[in-house]
């Protein structure tokens, strides 16, 4: 587990310049995703799952983490 972090680590910072949210996901614009975003794009997504994906905690899920979700698979 914790090689895969380092991994997903490392590719975040190649891939900084180029990160955003898909088009659509971020409904209000606002740069980052609240639970109701993440569940009108990710239906089957339960509370736990977004707090696992929010790792500073913060109630919302910044491009970093959403880009973290992704290369760890949480995210399809
Ligand atoms: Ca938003
Ligand atoms: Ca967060």
């Amino acid at each position: 587990m914790k090689k895969i972090f380092i991994s997903a680590v490392a590719v975040l910072g190649f891939a900084t310049a180029a990160m955003a949210f898909e088009q659509g996901v971020d409904a209000n614009e606002d740069g980052v995703l609240s639970f109701d975003e993440m569940v009108a794009a990710y239906p089957e997504l339960t509370q736990e799952t977004f707090t696992a994906i929010d790792t500073d905690q913060d109630g919302t899920i910044s491009a970093e983490e959403w880009t973290v979700a992704k290369e760890l698979g949480i995210l399809k």
